[in-house]
Order: structure tokens, then C-alpha cells, then sequence
């Protein structure tokens, strides 16, 4: 038997822009309920959540972090143990709000049952503010708005709920009001008596309930019939108005002065779902050739288990640490656990409670809880752990992260430091699904992708300080390609008599281009065997063998069609290499005669920015060969932008709509297609390619 029922376990996510004071609330709720003997704070760099060095050293959280602690029934300030029994077991999540690490704050949405939206008082709604309120109702998550830093100068607190309700919704209550000019909140749910800075809290109560009697009809005609409901009555309905998206409940706080806290942690405990009322979270079956269907888990220990991986962590002496939520059974150090689709089962082990960096050892974990197991390299991120060889299909649902599309070419300062480096890039991969790479053959590059520069910059400063690896960076080579734009003819003979036994073959192509797309195509029309079928392959190979390296410019060729259609042997001196070579040669010939050109990739681009900025943002791009193709109002005072740009002008994108919308607006790039490069970059790439191509013969 748990020390903690299902009942009493609560999950929350904090999320919400950087700076919000997220980190700061997890540390006065750590504080609060006892579980650290006093906050630290995110400026000294001592607080629980952000305990890796460059957390500490840049003050903004990284990555996600782990806070479980224990709320005390009866005395909930560090209590005795007599009244640990009937305590709540709270998994907090801290996640970071800079919206380049947001690989590791979505993850945690798929984990909790509350989303709690962390606002910045003395800022008001912020770019991350309304993304998040989106994503967490996307996921089906109750959601709770956290005012937080109330203790700030010039704060209007009245205007902001304001605010919050008119962009988020009616739906948006507080639970509590601000008093005593912000030093304290007075409840307005389960005791409304206080005093208030603004509004009244008898109003904020009678709004409450009225809000929440409207999901449950017979409740509505008692609260008509006599003016108010028992507060215990209220539990349920408020339970479901909040999974329903009916009720957005809002609290006011100061992780700084402590105001709020206490009431917040009340609220955790009295009012938020637990793993049996939140909205069940939805994996989905996808049998190898079979339809996939929907599962929705059921929290009940006595089921086989299902538990779902959110997190990796790779420390570089601790090693691999795995962090998982159950959803459903119930798993113990002993258990033996499939990961994902792979048939041989593991050894859970121990298995932890995370506090930070803190592990403490549990003997269980029922479906709500959120636990760590260590040293299991098999374990990746998004992995199903599951106890029955049945649920090998069953997967997460995805979780919708953004596209990597930042890049960076990447080599090590030190020779001899290359393995080291993959190795450790691999790892850095494993932790942060948004952090990618890949290998340009063509360019000999190794190309770090990710959300933005600080991301990448994050990782080298990562690989440099706790690896001890520095790495040299530049943009990555834009992948042109080259193709023809018209017809010919290719020849080559290939003749060698020196000394014994010659080589012959000669052959006869033409070339055409293919509409875009297309790649390349090799035709055999050699008539009466002037050509011997088994040295086709070899004519093929020599063609192909330009494909790589290109013509004019360097790069790879592409939509082109080879037709090969005549050609000469010899009955002892024809060979394999002659046959390649004059293949090779015949094509390259005809490339010549076939007006090549350089192809330039072109991509979409997805631009979300404040309104007014829409005119520089077009400038910008129609300053750089781009097209606007639409413009859309995903929100109000937000303007969505789809044009398309040749990848080659976009190096400074990043940058320039940072500073023209004061870091407020997003972008997303996609490949769309090739289009020939203009006159005057095609002469630049072709100059710069010059001295390879007298190479040739
Ligand atoms: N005045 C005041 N300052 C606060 C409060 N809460 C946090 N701060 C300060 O706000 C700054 C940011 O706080 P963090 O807790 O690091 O913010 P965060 O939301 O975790 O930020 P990211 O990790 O970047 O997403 C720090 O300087 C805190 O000391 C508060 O209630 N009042
Ligand atoms: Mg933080």
C-alpha cells in the first residue's frame, strides 16, 4: 500500500514567459510546506530547480526540473510526522520560459494534470503567456493563472485580471484577491471574508460559485432556490468546470514577500485534480499495419502498467537518469518493465523521487507519480514503459514541438577530439528533443539544428564548460544543387594502348531536363549491343559518379535525365573502367552543351509577430527577395505571416525580427523547393568554384 493514494497526489506544471518567477514560486512552495528549510533564490543561484551550472551562472532555467515534495495535513510549516500520514504528495514541475528551450517545458505538459500559467505581474500578458494557455487547453489540461511578483512597484493588479479575462475569457475567476496594499490575498472560495485592494471578495465568491453551479443543473436550481451551496457540494462540479475549460481559477502571489503561498499550496492540495479527476491523458495504439486507435488509461494500480518518459537527463559522472509518469499500475524496483517496442524486458531498480538534483529512494509508484530510475542507456525520451509484452504498440500522442531550424556548422578546436565530440553531442541530443543533427556530406559539415542561437550557443558553452570540449562555429552551407536548362549531346571515347593489354569504350548520350523534384534518371537505348549489356552498369556508375560534385559550381545535380543511346567495344581491350570512364566523360560533355545552372532552395517561412510590426517584418522580407503569400489574426493585436524566401538571404532573419519585435516574435522555416539562383549569384557561386573544376581531365 502507497504512503500516498492516488487520491493525494497532485501534478502541476509551471509554465510561462522567462522571468515570470517561476523558479522563484517552486522554492516558496518548497519553503512553504517544509520540505527546504528556507527559499533560495534563481539571482544567487540556490535555488532546488536550477541546479546546473550555466542555470546558475545565466539566471534562467534550462531545462525541466523535478520538485516533489510532501504537504502536511495538520501542520503544514514543517509539521511533525504524526501528521505525515494523512499528507498530500505534490509533483511539481519547474520548466524554462525562454522560448528556445521550449523541447524541455512542452514535455511537461504531457505529465501533470495542471497547467499553472505563471504571469509577471509588473509585465502583464507576455508572448509565452498565451501560447502556453493555448497548449496546455490543446492537451486537454486544467489550468491555473498565477499572478506572481504582486509585490512589485507599480503593479495594477486590477487592470491586469482585467486584462486576463478579457483575452483569456470570462472563465478566468480569481480564487483570491490581493489586500493590505499586496502584502496578503484574501480568500474569496473557502472562507470570503476579507478585505480587498479592488473589487470585493463577497463579489469574486458569488462569481465563483455561480460560474461553477452552471456545469451541474440540480446545484443550479439549489443555488436559485436558496442563495448559496455547501462549499463540499461545490467539489465536483468545480472538479469538472475546470476539466471542461468552464473555469480558469486565478490566483495572486509574491514568490519574493511570501504572499499567496500558503493559500496557493491550499489550493494545490483542496482543489486541484488529482490523477483520477484531471482529463486522462491519451496514448495512442498503433499496431504495425493496423489502424491506430485511441487509449485512455485508467488510474488503477491493479492494471498493468503504463508510464510514459518525459525526461532524460545525462550527467556526466552520474550517468543516464530516466524521469517517467505513471499513468496507470502500478511499478516497484522490482518490476520488469518493456521499454517502448523492445522485447527484452528491464530491471526498473531503484527508483526515485526527484527533488532538483536531489534523489530520494521509494518503494513504489501508482499512477499519478512522477519517478526517476537510473543507468538504463535503452531508455530514450518519449518512451513507453509498460509491463506487458501486449502493449508494445501503444505510444504517447506527439507532443507538437516546434521545428529545429536554427543551424550551425560545428568542428572541434583540437584535432583528435572528433569521436569525444559526437559522443558527447549524441548525449546532448538524448536530453532535448529539439536539439538535432546532421551530416552535410557534400559541404563535409556537421550541422548542430535547434530553436534559435541562444539554444546552440547554450549547448557549445554546455560542451565547453562541463565537457571540457570547444568547438569552432560558422552558418551552415546553404545546400544549392545544379541541374540544365536545356537539351544535348554527349560523346566520349576512352582509348589507352600503353604497352600489354589496352582499354576501350566509347559511348553516346544525350541529356534533358526533368521537370523540378524529379532527381535523376538513367535510360539504356543502346540498339544491336553496340554497347555489351554487361558494361551498361559500368556507363551508369561513371554518370553518377559527376552526380555528387556537379559541374559548374560544386554541388550536387539533380532533375536531369541521361539517355544513353550509342557506343563502341572492343572484343579484348573493352573493360569496366573504360566504359566508366567514357561514361563519366560523355556526361560531363554534355552538361557543358546543356546551359548549366545553380538551383537555390527556397522555403517557407511562418512568421508570428505583434501587429504593428507587420510593415518592417515585410519590408525585411521583401528586402531580401522574400514574398508574402498571406496574413492571418491568430489572436488579437498578433499578425500570422506566410511568405517565401530563398534560404540564402535568411542568415540574419533571426536577428532582425528579434530586433524589430523586441524579441516578441516567432518564426518557423520549411523547405518548399528549387528555383534558379538569380544572374548574379549564380556568377558568384560558379567564380568561387573555378579552381576545382580545371582539375578535371
Ligand atoms: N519582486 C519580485 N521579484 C520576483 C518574484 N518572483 C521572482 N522574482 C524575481 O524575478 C526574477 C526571475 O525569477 P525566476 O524565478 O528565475 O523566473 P523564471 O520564471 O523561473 O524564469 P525562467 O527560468 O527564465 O523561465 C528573479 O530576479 C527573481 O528574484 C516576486 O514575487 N517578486
Ligand atoms: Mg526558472
Amino acid at each position: 500500500m502507497s504512503k500516498f493514494p492516488i487520491k493525494k497526489i497532485r501534478t502541476i506544471a509551471l509554465v510561462g514567459q522567462a522571468g515570470a518567477g517561476k523558479t522563484s514560486l517552486a522554492e516558496a512552495l518548497l519553503a512553504r510546506a517544509g520540505s527546504i528549510p528556507a527559499a533560495g533564490s534563481t539571482d544567487k543561484g540556490t535555488t532546488v530547480c536550477d541546479y546546473t551550472p550555466l542555470e546558475k551562472t545565466h539566471k534562467h532555467s534550462f531545462k525541466l526540473a523535478v520538485a516533489s515534495f510532501e504537504v502536511k495535513d495538520a501542520a503544514p510549516q514543517g509539521g511533525t510526522s504524526a501528521a505525515a500520514e494523512g499528507g498530500h504528495r505534490v509533483h511539481l514541475l519547474d520548466t524554462p520560459g525562454l522560448p528556445d528551450f521550449l523541447g524541455h517545458a512542452l514535455p511537461a505538459l504531457a505529465a501533470v494534470e495542471t497547467a499553472a500559467i505563471v504571469i509577471n505581474a509588473q509585465n502583464g500578458l507576455e508572448m509565452m503567456t498565451g501560447r502556453f494557455m493555448q497548449w496546455a487547453a490543446k492537451r486537454g489540461l486544467d489550468r491555473l493563472i498565477v499572478v506572481n511578483k504582486i509585490d512589485a512597484e507599480n503593479v495594477d493588479l486590477e487592470g491586469l485580471l482585467e486584462t486576463i479575462r478579457e483575452t483569456f475569457g470570462k472563465e478566468c475567476l480569481p480564487l483570491n484577491l490581493p489586500a493590505g496594499k499586496a502584502s496578503k490575498v484574501s480568500d474569496c472560495f473557502f472562507a470570503p471574508s476579507g478585505e480587498a485592494d479592488f473589487s470585493s471578495v463577497e463579489a469574486a465568491h458569488k462569481n465563483l460559485v455561480e460560474q461553477v453551479v452552471e456545469v451541474d443543473e440540480k446545484l443550479m436550481e439549489t443555488y436559485l432556490e436558496k442563495g448559496e451551496v455547501e462549499p463540499d457540494a461545490l467539489h465536483e462540479p468545480l472538479e469538472r468546470a475546470m476539466r471542461e475549460g468552464h473555469l480558469i481559477p486565478v490566483v495572486f502571489t509574491s514568490a519574493r514577500t511570501g504572499a499567496g503561498v500558503a493559500e496557493l499550496l491550499d489550493v494545490i492540495v483542496k482543489l486541484l485534480p488529482n490523477p483520477a479527476e484531471g482529463n486522462p491523458p491519451v496514448y495512442v495504439n498503433e499496431p504495425a499495419g493496423g489502424a491506430a486507435t485511441e487509449v485512455t488509461t485508467i488510474p488503477d494500480p491493479t492494471k498493468h502498467a503504463l508510464a510514459h518518459v518525459f525526461k532524460v537527463e545525462i550527467d556526466p559522472y552520474i550517468g543516464r537518469l530516466a524521469v517517467f509518469r505513471v499513468h496507470q499500475g502500478r511499478i516497484t524496483p522490482g518490476s520488469q518493465l518493456y521499454v517502448g517496442e523492445n522485447r527484452k524486458p528491464i530491471k526498473a531498480g531503484h527508483l526515485y523521487v526527484l527533488k532538483g538534483k536531489t534523489q530520494v529512494e521509494v518503494p513504489e509508484a501508482v499512477p499519478g507519480d512522477i519517478c526517476a530510475i537510473a543507468k538504463i542507456d535503452e531508455i530514450q525520451f518519449n518512451h513507453v514503459l509498460h509491463d506487458s509484452a501486449g502493449d508494445a504498440h501503444i505510444h504517447a500522442r506527439p507532443l507538437d514541438l516546434p521545428n529545429s531550424v536554427f543551424g550551425l556548422a560545428v568542428t572541434p578546436k583540437k584535432r583528435g577530439d572528433e569521436q569525444k565530440v559526437s559522443d558527447v553531442l549524441h548525449k546532448l541530443m538524448a536530453e532535448d528533443p529539439c536539439f538535432k543533427l546532421e551530416h552535410n556530406a557534400q559541404a563535409n559539415e556537421t550541422v548542430m539544428r535547434g530553436l534559435g542561437e541562444m539554444h546552440l550557443r547554450t549547448m557549445l558553452e554546455k560542451m565547453s564548460t562541463q565537457y571540457k570540449l570547444d568547438l569552432d562555429s560558422k552558418p551552415p552551407a546553404i545546400p544549392f544543387r545544379e541541374t540544365i536548362a536545356a537539351r544535348a549531346e554527349g560523346h566520349s571515347r576512352h582509348k589507352k594502348q600503353t604497352g600489354g593489354a589496352g582499354q576501350f569504350g566509347e559511348v553516346f548520350l544525350k541529356v534533358e531536363p526533368l521537370p523540378r523534384g524529379k532527381g535523376f534518371e538513367f535510360v539504356d537505348s543502346v540498339k544491336g549491343g553496340a554497347i555489351p549489356n554487361q558494361f551498361i552498369p559500368s556507363v551508369e556508375k561513371g554518370v553518377r559518379s559527376v552526380l555528387d560534385t556537379g559541374y559548374v559550381a560544386g554541388f550536387p545535380i539533380q532533375d536531369v535525365r541521361v539517355i544513353v543511346y550509342d557506343g563502341k567495344s572492343h572484343p579484348v581491350d573493352s573493360k569496366d573502367v573504360a566504359f566508366m570512364s567514357a561514361g563519366r566523360k560523355a556526361f560531363l560533355d554534355a552538361l557543358g552543351k546543356a546551359r548549366p545552372i545553380v538551383l537555390e532552395p527556397i522555403v517557407n517561412v511562418e512568421i508570428v509577430a505583434p501587429e504593428e510590426k507587420m510593415g518592417d517584418i515585410a519590408g525585411e522580407l521583401s528586402g531580401h527577395r522574400g514574398q508574402i503569400k498571406g496574413s492571418d489574426a491568430p489572436r488579437p493585436g498578433q499578425v500570422q505571416i506566410t511568405a517565401q524566401a530563398p534560404l540564402s538571404e535568411l542568415e540574419h532573419f533571426p536577428a532582425r525580427l528579434k530586433s524589430i519585435t523586441a524579441g516578441h516574435g516567432s518564426y518557423t522555416l520549411e523547405f518548399s523547393h528549387y528555383d534558379p539562383a538569380p544572374p548574379l549569384l549564380q556568377q558568384r557561386l560558379v567564380a568561387a568554384h573555378k579552381p576545382a573544376l580545371g582539375a578535371e581531365d
